[in-house]
């Protein structure tokens, strides 16, 4: 057994204790309420879930087990996965293990690839990995064990081993496709002396003569990594998994989450925007010609990717601390450039409009400048990395969810008729 799985099987069954007095206890204290508003907004700020993998307070952004991201850039993603799960940061000696652990597992059986070769050849790379991940199914120890008559209180088990296998699959699979899907040449074998982020871009290919690709791979896994569990791909993992669909099932269906150009997505319609107004300019345009452009898009009914939010209403901290790598290794890049030019012209444009509420850059706006500037021109990709490393979160909240044995996600729904005829509140408690 891993030291990660002694590190849990410690930590559950008092947790678990912890969990289920609290519900007796107080389990009837109300928390949140539904406004009609709510109900028709997609359940905005509606406090109905539980994540104890991280929080992301509106005016901080996200915090890891209660560090802030910007405290974890120079970590490896294997110590946000400790962290993640344990709600430490792992010594020496548990991440060592933790990566030989994922080592033991990189194998990827060749059905997969014979999977991909099938799909169209202009698939998009998200449908190819979701793809991937689910015809991987039939490797589910979950569901092997399920089958077999596993106790409940032994599930976190078998999802933490599905979740050590796709994360130590995932890397191959997505540089796989990467190389298959844009033309690359033959997939390049894994490099076992290597960490899982320099793992990746080792098998993507791009030439990275200073290590610096590796190190954005990192710093990339690292900030993608979680976001609390109300996000759409987290939610939807999450209630999938709720089923005892088992973590390729629920994974592969969050992620298709993933792929929308509202969520994950952004990352590849920023980086089109930025180049879109490069081409129309001629190069990095002036402030006034970007400040023109944005104006455009809204007029022309569009968003400006990588902007505003659901929850945050600060300017991203894991968007400052691509904008940092940026600054130390990519300035005078053109695309970089303006990036960095859309950043001090875009939030007063947002501004200016009173529907919306957060007029500062998501992580959607940063990432693509810097993979761009690397050689990773095809930013079709782009949410497929967005995908490696927010798998790490998704698994993370599944180990827990079963390890507190969650109910299946059920909530109830009304008709429009049904709120109509609600009693409309006396005035004194109106708006309330
Ligand atoms: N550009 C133009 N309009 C916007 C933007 C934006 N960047 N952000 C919000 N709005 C609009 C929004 O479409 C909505 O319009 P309507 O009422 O006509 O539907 C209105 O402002 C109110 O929206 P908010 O309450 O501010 O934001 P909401 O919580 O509904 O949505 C996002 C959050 C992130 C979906 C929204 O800000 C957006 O579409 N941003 C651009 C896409 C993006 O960057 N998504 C990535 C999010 C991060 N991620 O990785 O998932
Ligand atoms: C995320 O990282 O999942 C996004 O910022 C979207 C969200 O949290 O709603």
């Amino acid at each position: 057994m891993s030291k990660l799985h002694d590190k849990l099987a410690q930590q559950i069954p008092p947790f678990r204790e912890q969990v289920k007095k609290l519900v007796k206890e107080r389990g009837a204290q109300v928390i949140s309420q539904v406004s009609i508003e709510q109900a028709y907004g997609g359940m905005r700020g509606v406090k109905s879930l539980v994540c104890d993998t991280s929080e992301v307070p509106p005016d901080k952004g996200l915090i890891i087990r209660g560090i802030p991201i910007a405290q974890l850039t120079d970590k490896l993603p294997e110590d946000i996965l400790w962290l993640l799960l344990t709600g430490e940061l792992p010594g020496k000696e548990e991440v060592e293990d933790l990566q030989a652990e994922l080592r033991k597992r990189v194998a990827v059986p060749e059905y997969v690839w014979s999977v991909l070769r099938a799909m169209p050849a202009d698939s998009h790379p998200m449908v190819m990995l979701n793809t991937a991940i689910l015809v991987l199914e039939k490797e589910s120890v979950f569901r092997q064990r399920y089958d077999a008559g596993m106790k409940k209180d032994e599930y976190w088990v078998a999802v933490l081993e599905d979740a050590l296998n796709i994360i130590a699959k995932l890397p191959t699979i997505a540089a796989g496709i990467y190389r298959m899907r844009f033309g690359k040449g033959a997939r390049i074998p894994s490099d076992p002396t290597l960490d899982w982020a320099a793992d990746y871009a080792h098998m993507l290919g791009l030439p990275d003569p200073k290590g610096e690709f590796a190190k954005l791979m990192r710093l990339y896994m690292v900030l993608h990594s979680d976001h609390e569990s109300g996000n759409v791909s987290a939610m939807t993992a999450a209630t999938v998994n709720s089923a005892l669909s088992d973590l390729y099932y629920a994974l592969s269906a969050g992620l298709n989450g993933l792929a929308g150009p509202l969520h994950g997505l952004a990352n590849q319609e920023c980086l089109g925007w930025i180049l879109d107004t490069n081409k129309k300019f001629g190069g990095r345009p002036t402030n006034e010609q970007l400040k023109k452009y944005a104006e455009d898009t809204l007029a022309a009914g569009r968003v400006v990717p990588g902007y505003g939010h659901a929850v945050l209403r600060i300017t991203d901290p894991r968007f400052d601390a691509f904008l940092a790598f940026g600054k130390k290794y990519c300035a005078g890049d053109p695309v970089f450039d303006t990036v960095a030019a859309v950043f001090e012209v875009v939030p007063d444009v947002l501004k200016q409009v009173q529907k919306i509420k957060d007029p500062w850059p998501n992580v959607d706006a940063g990432s693509g400048g810097l993979l761009y500037h690397y050689g990773m021109t095809e930013f079709p990709y782009y949410t497929v990395l967005f995908s490696v490393s927010r798998a790490l979160g998704i698994c993370s909240q599944a180990v827990i969810a079963r390890a507190l044995g969650l109910a299946i996600t059920r909530p109830k729904s009304v008709t429009t008729r049904w709120i109509q005829a609600q009693a409309p509140p006396p005035p004194a408690a109106a708006g309330v």
